[in-house]
């Protein structure tokens, strides 16, 4: 078997940053080097307190936890925590994880971590998996370009290329909280010499609006395997009341595990390169506008997934997070998402 791939989780959770993480920490390919945290769904330092939550559910306690940027670069901050919860977690209120404390200075933990893989060849290199607004990555790319010598690929679940958004009709959540970060860190994967020939994977909403779990789903879930699927259970349910008031749908999104399935298995999603950036103004704020016909002639910064196959998804989840189980089940409990 193949060396784990070093990797660093910049998430903020957030009800599905909290499956990304269980998908993410029962995948024996990954070696988590730390969790770093950032503004979004919820304030940083709840999210990291859910983070901790999540360890604790996993009994991964041996990762560390780190608070990143309180605030985006620009732009007032506006949580997400109508669709969260006031907890982050649905609601759910588990209790705070004394053992173990979050730790302050996740950009500079970052560098750190970066700088140290710096030399090291490209299969040692760390990856981040971003599932939450780039402010931290921005911050990192200001203050530490050269850091990102030690980068192997980026994955960031944000955007949307043809479908529509879920701020306003072009934007989707974590580019809108952050537009200016967002923008940054895709101007620098086409400008900066160090990042040369690197792409940012994008799992986009035109991807991860595929994956649905219903209700049907989370019974399935409970039968194989009780305590993780009340858990689920737990932290899913305020998800699923916003879902059908919000877009009609009995069940609900899970954009974030997705990016983590991709990073792992590269045939869970496909699409094409191109060059794209981020409006930071206007009423198309936090929309990526993506080059796919190449009019500008610039560095493509970008891989743009836009196919999926949510059974193979939800195969691939159940398996890791939930236990063994029957595809056939799977598909016919997938058939009947109402919309
Ligand atoms: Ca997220």
């Amino acid at each position: 078997m193949n060396a784990a791939k070093k990797v660093i989780i910049d998430c903020d959770p957030g009800i599905d940053d909290a499956l990304a993480l269980m998908l993410a920490l029962a995948s024996p390919e990954l070696e988590i080097l730390g969790i770093t945290v950032v503004c979004g769904n919820v304030p940083a330092r709840m999210g990291a307190e859910n983070a901790l939550k999540i360890l604790k559910q996993m009994g991964r306690m041996d990762i560390p936890v780190y608070i990143g940027e309180e605030s985006p670069l620009v732009r007032t901050y506006v949580d997400a925590m109508d669709t969260h919860g006031e907890d982050g977690l649905g609601e759910s209120h588990y209790p705070e994880v004394t053992k173990m404390r979050p730790r302050t200075g996740a950009v500079q933990f970052l560098a750190r971590m970066l700088e140290q893989a710096a030399k090291a060849p490209e299969e040692a290199k760390i990856s981040i998996i971003a599932l939450g607004p780039m402010t931290n990555l921005a911050r990192l790319m200001r203050q530490y370009p050269e850091s990102l010598a030690g980068l192997g690929e980026l994955v960031s679940m944000g955007g949307s290329y043809k479908s529509h958004g879920n701020c306003s009709p072009v934007a989707e959540y974590n580019y809108w909280c952050d537009p200016h970060a967002a923008g940054e860190v895709y101007a620098g994967f086409a400008a900066l010499p160090v990042l040369r020939g690197k792409r940012i994977h994008m799992i986009g909403l035109d991807v991860t609006r595929e994956i649905v779990l219903t209700p049907n789903l989370l019974e399935y879930m409970c039968c194989l395997n009780p305590e993780r699927g009340d858990f689920i259970r737990r932290i899913t349910r305020f998800y699923f009341d916003f879902h059908w008031k919000q877009e009609g749908i009995i069940g609900c999104v899970i954009n974030d595990p997705l990016a983590v399935a991709y990073f792992i298995d590269r045939t869970m999603c496909s699409g094409f390169a191109a060059h794209t950036e981020v409006e930071t103004e206007g009423i198309c704020l936090g929309q990526t506008v993506v080059d796919d016909h190449d009019f500008w002639k610039r560095e493509k910064n970008s891989h743009i997934l836009t196919k999926t196959d949510a059974l193979r998804f939800m195969k691939f989840f159940f398996t890791r997070v939930i236990g063994e189980c029957e595809e056939q089940v799977l598909e016919e409990l997938m058939g009947r998402v109402l919309r």
